[in-house]
């Protein structure tokens, strides 16, 4: 096994390792950031931000379910316009790539975020086109092959940081937005966002989320995860960002022979902050044992016919 053998290179980005913190979790600040940087996440992805700033759903936001989280946060971002001043702050201090997030409600919306978050620093971005429980943004762009076509060739243009897609699981067959995404111009791929969900009170006989819907995470959704990630590398060569309910190396494992090339962690950095380490450690100690130069010799095993 080589000496940087848990290093990895990917759609213009390059890792220490093949970690990333997802989108969602502590995302908006310098200081939450290099605590994840600290904790050994290989890169860190921000909360998605848009034009304007978005207080957010009424309370409950989060809701327990069996072997996840059922979430509707509903977008709360301080917009992009004072969030690029935490970009550039962002960047003098963190020694990790800054993926940050994106949201609109039209392509022309999508592109200025894009625009002004490459413009404070950001090493790539990622087009949130997957939120199952906003109105029209998120998955209602990221269901349709044109919308989501349309918002990836706009953003495209306006910047030339790498452009990772993060794709909806909600969704007959993820191949077709996957196919429209590539077609359109994407670096990568993070498969996936939440599953569309919802948890009822017995009690009081109501939903329990304040926005009624919201979407499931955590272990819950791990084995479709790693479905959708397996159906895009069967049909496509573009680089995959597993995500979705990865707790341990042998999850991570998991979702670099389906095809991804990296991991993205969520739900159980909610739970340990240290997972990012364990995970690490474990991916070394699995390519060792099995003679493995880097990640990159074990992606997609799991497709020989
Ligand atoms: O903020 C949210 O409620 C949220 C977003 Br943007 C998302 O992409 N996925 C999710 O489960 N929640």
């Amino acid at each position: 096994m080589e000496s940087n053998a848990l290093s990895i290179s990917c759609a213009g980005l390059t890792l220490n390792n093949p970690t990333m913190l997802a989108s969602g979790i502590m995302g908006y600040s310098t200081e939450s950031f290099q605590r994840i940087a600290n904790s050994g996440a290989g890169a860190v992805v921000t909360k998605s931000v848009g034009i304007q700033p978005r207080v957010g759903y009424v309370n409950p936001t989060v809701v327990q379910a069996e072997s996840g989280i059922i979430n509707a946060m509903g977008l709360p971002n301080p917009g992009i316009t004072i969030f690029s001043e935490e970009i550039k702050f962002s960047k003098m201090i963190l020694r990790v790539p800054l993926v940050v997030s994106i949201f609109g409600y039209s392509a022309e919306d999508y592109a200025e975020v894009a625009k002004k978050a490459s413009e404070a620093g950001a090493d790539a971005i990622e087009l949130n086109v997957s939120c199952p429980h906003v109105k029209q943004t998120g998955a209602e762009i990221g269901q349709s092959p044109k919308l989501l076509s349309e918002v990836v060739q706009q953003v495209k243009i306006a910047t030339n940081k790498p452009l990772i897609v993060k794709l909806s699981p909600n969704v007959t067959d993820i191949t077709i937005l996957a196919q429209a995404a590539i077609e359109a111009g994407a670096d990568a791929l993070t498969v996936i966002n939440t599953l569309k969900a919802i948890a009822i009170d017995v009690e009081t006989q109501t939903p329990i989320l304040g926005n009624i819907k919201g979407g499931l995470s955590g272990a819950a959704i791990k084995p479709v995860a790693l479905r959708c990630v397996y159906d895009i590398a069967d049909q496509f060569k573009i680089p995959i960002i597993g995500c979705g309910g990865i707790k341990n190396w042998r999850d991570a494992v998991e979702f670099f022979l389906a095809g991804a090339s990296i991991v993205q962690i969520g739900t159980a950095v909610a739970d340990n902050i240290e997972v990012f380490q364990s995970i690490t450690k474990g991916i070394e100690n699995y390519l060792r044992k099995k003679n493995a130069r880097s990640v990159k010799d074990i992606v997609g095993l799991a497709h020989r016919k």
